[in-house]
């Protein structure tokens, strides 16, 4: 086969992306290695950026999210048993919106679907040659102009160039027990809690699911997290006179690992990688989902000013431009889970610099202002 662009990966970088250069009338075949079952059900992301949202809007799958979706106009933060909400919509002008990763994918599933243009479910790349821009897999060879490499952190496209890559990262000794429960949430806005026993998030996915993290450690059995146990450290590491936490059906539980990665640059030949194929960051900044839509928005653009004008300008520039904003989200990331976790070993020294920073961002102004642009995401970095 032959096509201008070949996708690797039906995750909401490559479907994002397929769906930018079909509205430019350009010719994309999106390869995906599970099928369309596991991938409208897999848990993740639940922030978009109000930039997120536009882009979604503009590319006319925005109907469903701007229906159900939920504006939020700030978060909180909770320590030493306060919380404190942070006005991010007056302090920036912008709000985020939540909406399940898991409902994005399955719109813009329905939209390709829709459109009726090749999106292969169960059809694995095996091998990327990114010098001649071919696409080997189980049913042969897909040949590119362009192959776009958004298959995720496993995937297969940035091994493909692992020898020209510089990979900068870091594990943390901590991961998230995540659980998604078929409550309402017992809070109006997201509560980032920060506890001697550890970490707690309380975010959402409707009216009715709630969606909540507690730190463990980086291999945590979930098997030893049995429903009762997760509500009672959740009620614990929330606590608030006059505030109750209120529990309900586990739907889906896990725990997930947290490191930061970046690998650049992020285009080697007729390859280019987009999302957690180059980049992962730690969810506390609620960065991911976010700039894999950030990259594959500038690719779009990169690629349709080629066809129009033959200019490989903003190709060339593609890697240079997603980094300067992949390392803004890195460290803001790095600095609100630096923040909000409870260092290995509980030390002390550590914990009294936190309830520091923290106790900066909600009585300074300019430190609460700084947390909430990166927050609802930066315009221009
Ligand atoms: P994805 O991993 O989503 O998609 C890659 C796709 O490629 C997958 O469908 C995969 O099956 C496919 N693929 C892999 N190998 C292939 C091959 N060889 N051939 C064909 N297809 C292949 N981010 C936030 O912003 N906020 C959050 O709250 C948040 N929570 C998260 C919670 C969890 C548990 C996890 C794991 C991540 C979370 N993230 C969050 C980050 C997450 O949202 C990612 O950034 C986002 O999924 C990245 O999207 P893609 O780059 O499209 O990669
Ligand atoms: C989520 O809703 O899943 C979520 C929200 C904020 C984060 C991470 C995850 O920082």
């Amino acid at each position: 086969m032959r096509t201008q662009v070949g996708i690797v990966g039906a995750g909401p970088a490559g479907l994002t992306l397929a769906r930018l250069l079909e509205l430019e009338g350009i010719e994309t075949v999106v390869l995906e290695s599970r099928d369309r079952e596991y991938c409208e059900h897999r848990i993740r992301a639940g922030v978009l950026e109000q930039r997120s949202a536009e882009l979604l809007r503009d590319a006319g799958v925005g109907d469903r999210m701007d229906r159900e979706g939920i504006v939020h106009g700030g978060i909180n933060l909770q320590f030493d048993g306060e919380r404190h909400h942070l006005p991010m919509a007056e302090l920036t002008g912008r709000t985020i919106l939540l909406y399940g990763q898991t409902e994005l994918v399955k719109d813009l599933i329905a939209a390709r679907v829709d459109s009726g243009l090749p999106l292969h479910f169960d059809c694995a790349a095996e091998r990327v040659d990114p010098e001649q821009g071919v696409i080997h897999h189980a049913g042969g060879t897909l040949e590119c102009d362009v192959v776009a490499g958004c298959d995720g952190f496993h995937g297969v496209c940035r091994q493909s160039i692992a020898a020209e890559l510089r990979v900068v990262e870091r594990d943390y000794p901590f991961g998230w027990l995540g659980i998604l429960a078929a409550v309402a949430p017992s809070m109006d806005e997201l509560v980032y809690a920060h506890h001697e026993r550890g970490f707690a998030l309380l975010s959402l996915r409707s009216p009715q699911l709630s969606r909540y993290y507690l730190q463990v450690s980086h291999d945590e059995d979930v098997a030893d997290w049995p429903d009762e146990r997760i509500w009672e450290e959740l009620r614990v590491r929330t606590a608030l006179d006059g505030w109750t936490l209120h529990d309900g059906p586990v739907l889906e539980k896990g725990v997930t690992g947290m490191r930061s990665f970046v690998a650049s640059p992020m285009q080697h030949g007729r390859l280019f990688l987009a999302g957690d194929a180059a980049h992962i960051v730690p969810p506390t900044g609620a960065k991911g989902l976010n700039l894999a839509l950030a990259d594959v928005r500038l690719l779009a653009e990169a690629i349709v000013h080629h066809v129009r004008t033959g200019s490989r300008d903003l190709l060339d520039a593609y890697s240079r431009t997603c980094l300067r904003r992949v390392w803004r989200a890195e460290h803001f990331s790095w600095w609100m889970t630096s923040m909000l976790h409870l260092p290995p070993g509980g030390d002390p020294f550590d914990l009294e610099l936190q309830r520091s920073q923290l106790r900066y961002v909600v009585t300074s102004d300019a430190a609460a202002r700084s947390l909430a642009e990166n927050y609802v995401g930066l315009e221009n970095v």
